[in-house]
């Protein structure tokens, strides 16, 4: 079928609306039809060239949410005119890392996602003669798509997609690394840098579990308003703090935090996350994505005298068991996703989201299809 795709033809150049050809589902594959999509900092990090992984030409996106319009032999968990949300971590729930009960990174599918394919070592997508990527399995830049049925959550059929799609990556990765991977307590103290898509749904979650200060770091003033909003309780602009961040932080939270987060993918600020947290127990979790070749450093007396480094995928969350219930929380009121979205685009103005992203004007651009 013809479908309507924003393709990446190389990095750092925009994206191109064009028709597309797309092979039909095969064997456990099912064919969506996306009616809304979030553009996340991370499809920006690879369409900037930053992503080592990055593979061209490509329809990017990974933050949708459809309709199923058919499905290929042996699937059997969903069905013509099922609500999902794209995954692009599945869940098979009969890998060795799905048993562990210790992870969500699925992999049953690594090898082939990891290199813009299907399952099958082949691609759905072509135009012309040439073949186009899959993206994070997802490829949600497309008014339609293929994926793997593991890597499809069903949610009920009466959530808006328009809001419910930024749950396939940013609300899930937020509220997840505080629930799934640090396991904040209530009353803990924790700091989070950068207040963007994600940092934002990192303050939801601590507010969620009830935190007590919730100290928010970002170098843009104009994220204070909307992060109190979401449970900020005191915001630090590092350009008006006098002397080192770290002791200030330290100051701050009487000790050290209990939990911090970086959530901008830059690693002198995973280095000073690190270091702001509490001797003997402070844990700082890393969700931001750093760019190609770059690595972290820290003094290994942080770590012997007790803070803990950990990083966290999709925050640690199992799609096709998690995502439906966060949806659940969102129709029952219980998260907040409509004041995040800041900008609704159609698909051909797609490369003005981005645009609202560079300029620190948006949180989430979604786009309808
Ligand atoms: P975003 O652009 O919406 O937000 C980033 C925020 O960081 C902005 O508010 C910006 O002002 C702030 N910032 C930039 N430089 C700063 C500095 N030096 N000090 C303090 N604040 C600073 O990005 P996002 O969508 O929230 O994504 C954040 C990161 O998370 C990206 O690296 C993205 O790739 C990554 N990510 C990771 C996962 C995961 O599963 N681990 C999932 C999604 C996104
Ligand atoms: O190696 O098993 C694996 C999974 C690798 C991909 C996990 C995603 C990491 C987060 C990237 C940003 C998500 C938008
Ligand atoms: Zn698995």
């Amino acid at each position: 079928m013809k479908v309507r795709a924003a393709v990446a033809h190389k990095a750092g150049a925009p994206l191109s609306i064009e028709t597309v050809d797309l092979e039909g589902p095969k064997a456990g594959e099912v064919l969506v039809e996306i009616k809304a999509t979030g553009i996340c900092h991370t499809d920006e990090f690879t369409l900037s060239g930053a992503d080592p992984e990055g593979l061209f030409p490509a329809i990017l996106g990974h933050e949708g949410a459809g309709i199923v319009v058919d499905v290929g032999p042996g699937v059997t968990s969903l069905k013509k005119g099922d609500h999902v949300i794209p995954l692009y971590t599945p869940e098979c729930r009969n890998c060795e890392y799905c048993l562990s009960g210790k992870t969500n990174l699925c992999q049953a599918i690594r090898a082939t996602q990891g290199k813009g394919l299907m399952p099958d070592g082949t691609s759905r997508f072509r135009m012309g003669g040439t073949m186009i990527h899959h993206y994070m399995g997802c490829s949600t830049f497309a008014n339609f798509t293929v994926l793997p049925e593991i890597a499809l959550a069903k949610i009920r059929p009466d959530a808006p997609f328009d809001k419910v799609c930024y749950i396939g990556c940013g609300v899930t990765t937020g509220l997840g690394a505080v629930i799934n991977t640090a396991r904040v307590e209530p009353g803990a103290n924790v700091v989070i840098f950068g207040l963007g898509g994600i940092g934002l749904n990192v303050i939801q979650g601590a507010k969620l579990v009830g935190a007590n200060m919730i100290v928010g770091v970002d170098i843009n003033p104009s994220r204070k308003a909307l992060a109190e909003k979401f449970g900020m309780t005191h915001f630090v602009n590092p350009k008006e703090v006098k002397g080192d961040l770290v002791p200030h932080l330290v100051e701050l939270t009487k000790g050290g935090a209990d939990y911090s987060f970086e959530c901008v993918g830059n690693t002198t600020l995973m280095r000073q996350a690190l270091e702001c947290c509490h001797k003997g127990w402070g844990v700082s979790i890393i969700i931001g994505v750093a760019g190609a070749g770059q690595e972290i450093s820290t003094r290994p007396f942080q770590l012997v005298t007790g803070r803990v480094w950990k990083g966290t995928a999709f925050g640690g969350a199992k799609g096709r068991t998690d995502v439906p219930k966060i949806v659940d929380w969102y129709m029952d009121k219980k998260i907040n996703i409509d004041d995040l979205i800041t900008h609704t685009l159609p698909l051909d103005r797609i490369n003005e989201g981005f645009d609202l992203m560079h300029a620190g004007k948006s949180i989430r651009t979604v786009v309808v299809y």
